[in-house]
């Protein structure tokens, strides 16, 4: 898996270098590059933006200069006959970034080139076309709903969520599984470790106790509480043939019913 991430502040992703995705690249299981934006400029001051046109607020990334730049990650020979190729663009305006997606651009994508907008974003154009290219696709997408200031910190999260999906990168696949093991669709239940007892906290007994079966339901339960306080759009989102008797029950206390 190639990544091509241009920004107009490329030191930004520097932290790209460190931890699980700096070691993948290190050892070759995907490759980061990270270009500088202003390398595709021609004017003395490296201008990557203009005015809006029909007016307004802020600045608008140059499609011309981002057109420049793009064009040669895509012309990038991948060594594939036909590879799939991403171009992905945080905007707040995008398309929410899920699991989901990260897993099939992990296993499904053979590239994947980040157009990091600052200011008001890139030209609309430039998504258009890209889109129009039969050997691209364009995903423009969203962390959530909150504005930053540029794409980023968004691109770091793309590569981060993408590359430990990346088959080989991470050491033990099982991870991976216990995941979402147990508790697929809902948020994970609390983890603990020694000292059992903490400034007056103790670890849940039923952690100790030895029976598999009983903290594997403990954990559910767990899950299924903070995941109908935090997130109700979660469980109204689950498959009611998903939950067992104890599940019932357990959302009940918290308002839901499914019914038979
Ligand atoms: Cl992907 N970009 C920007 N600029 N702001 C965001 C975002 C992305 N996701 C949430 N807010």
């Amino acid at each position: 898996m190639r990544f091509d991430i241009f920004s107009v502040f490329p030191s930004y992703l520097n932290s790209l270098q460190l931890s699980l995705v700096g070691k993948a690249n290190e050892g070759g299981a995907i490759d980061v590059r990270v270009h500088d934006l202003r390398d595709w400029t021609e004017d003395r001051h490296r201008t990557v933006d203009d005015t809006p046109v029909g007016g307004g607020a802020g600045m608008v990334m140059r499609a011309d200069i981002w057109g420049k730049a793009l064009d040669t990650a895509f012309d990038a020979d991948l060594g594939i006959a036909h590879p799939r190729r991403i171009l992905a663009i945080p905007t707040p305006a995008g398309y929410p970034l899920s699991q989901e997606i990260c897993n099939d651009l992990a296993t499904g994508s053979d590239q994947i080139v980040i157009a990091c907008g600052r200011y008001e974003g890139i030209d609309g154009r430039v998504a258009d076309h890209y889109a129009n290219r039969d050997d691209v696709e364009v995903f423009e997408f969203s962390l959530g709903d909150y504005v930053l200031n540029g794409g980023e910190v968004a691109a770091l999260a793309l590569v981060e969520a993408v590359a430990r999906l990346v088959p080989g990168v991470i050491g033990n696949p099982q991870s991976l599984v216990e995941e979402s093991h147990g508790t697929a669709g809902l948020l994970e239940y609390p983890n603990y470790t020694r000292p059992l007892d903490w400034r007056g906290l103790s670890v849940p007994a039923i952690l100790t106790s030895g029976d598999h079966g009983r903290v594997a339901r403990w954990r559910r339960d767990e899950a299924l509480r903070k995941t109908a306080l935090r997130r109700p759009d979660m469980i109204a989102g689950l498959d009611a043939a998903s939950l067992d008797r104890r599940d019932r029950a357990t959302l009940g206390q918290h308002g839901w019913y499914w019914p038979k």
